[in-house]
């Protein structure tokens, strides 16, 4: 399903649906295919149904999840040189994927409102919560730049943006969410987001970097157990779009740091045997005591790997800015002419 309205201040101003029919059909499909694969999955992106937008915020927020505040630090030292590399006063758009509550993007839109710069922001999420806190952020903070949001799965309706208005656009995708995917699916990904661009448009990605097995596991095991609750909900935004009957309460969160594949994963466990009736998707599912269902891989890069994906998504890699602790860093790229991976 794709919306696509355009907010300026306060009131929508334009909107068009697409039939959300096919979307539910592929939701389900994909579901099947991965609850049946080994091991098990749930894709990450149906964490985000309102109440796990709301736990992923909350999540941001906690003492032991350091990659928001860390990026947020960088930003705000680095927007400046960011903003000017993609054109100062020039820059007539920046697009974000996967925008959440935006928090992080107003250090960027200030930098390019300080050059004299009038840009457009455009929001892409598959959480139609994230998007309504987007907007409410940004009209309480900056009601003259004009916000346009655009409900869709980025890795499948990016096709469908907006077409740029002309002048240069900062495309961001931040938070370490590039993290959730294995290399072949960030390549895509960031691929497909390249032929939205034209040649000399920046990607600035933001990724979490290898750092202290312990400090990692921490912010994915915190002691108010927010996170465990963002886990188990993923059940339950999975019971509400496809009809099944999973109980989050009969699931251990686990999320080990698993040091030599630099990854966290996110699992829920069974604490006993189960059956669970799948709904729409069709069958049941048998899981044993003990047996898992990962939810979530979040992948810790090196400054080299970040590189890799830029250059193999056709960015030119052209600068590199870090935390000074090290944990965090964001990368800047240019798109080369040419390429268009569709
Ligand atoms: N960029 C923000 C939010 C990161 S959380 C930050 O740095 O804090 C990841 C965001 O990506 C969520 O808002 C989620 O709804 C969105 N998201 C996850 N998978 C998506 C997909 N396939 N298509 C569009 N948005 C997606
Ligand atoms: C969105 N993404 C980058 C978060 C992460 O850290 O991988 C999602 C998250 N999962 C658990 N806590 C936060």
């Amino acid at each position: 399903m794709l919306r696509f309205e355009q907010t300026q201040g306060s009131g929508p101003a334009e909107t068009a649906t697409l039939s959300s029919r096919d979307a539910e059909a592929a939701a389900l499909s994909e579901l099947r295919e991965a609850l049946h694969r080994t091991p098990r999955e749930v894709p990450c992106k149906y964490f985000y149904d309102d109440r796990g937008s709301e736990l992923f915020e909350q999540i941001t927020r906690l003492p032991e999840y350091y990659p928001t505040r860390t990026e947020r630090a960088l930003l705000l030292d680095q927007a400046a040189p960011i903003v000017e590399a993609a054109g100062g006063a020039r820059l007539s758009e920046v697009v974000e994927l996967g925008s959440g509550a935006a928090s992080k993007t107003v250090a960027l839109l200030d930098a390019a409102l300080r050059l004299g710069g009038r840009p457009r922001y455009v929001a892409v999420d598959i959480s139609a919560h994230a998007l309504a806190r987007t907007q409410q952020l940004l009209a309480q903070a900056r009601p003259e730049v004009p916000v346009e949001q655009v409900l869709a799965d980025y890795t499948k309706e990016l096709r469908l943006l907006p077409a740029a208005g002309g002048g240069r656009r900062l495309a961001l995708f931040l938070g370490g969410t590039i993290g959730n995917d294995e290399d072949p699916d960030a390549i895509r990904l960031l691929g497909q987001m390249r032929s939205h661009l034209a040649p000399g448009d920046l990607l600035l990605l933001g990724a979490s970097l290898v750092t202290d097995p312990a400090v990692i596991h921490a912010a994915y095991n915190d002691s108010a157990g927010v996170t465990a609750e963002f886990n188990r909900n993923i059940l339950r935004s999975v019971n509400a779009l496809a009809g099944t009957s999973f109980d989050p309460a009969r699931f251990e969160h686990y999320a080990p740091y698993v040091v030599d594949r630099q990854r966290i994963e996110m699992w829920l466990v069974a604490r006993e045997d189960l059956t669970v009736d799948l709904g729409r998707i069709g069958g049941q599912l048998e899981l044993r005591r003990w047996e898992g269902i990962r939810t979530e891989i979040s992948r810790r890069f090196t400054r080299e790997q970040v590189l890799y994906l830029l250059d193999e998504s056709g960015f030119s890699p052209e600068r590199w800015f870090e935390s000074p602790d090290g944990r965090f860093g964001l990368a800047l790229g240019r798109a080369r002419p040419g390429l268009r991976r569709l």
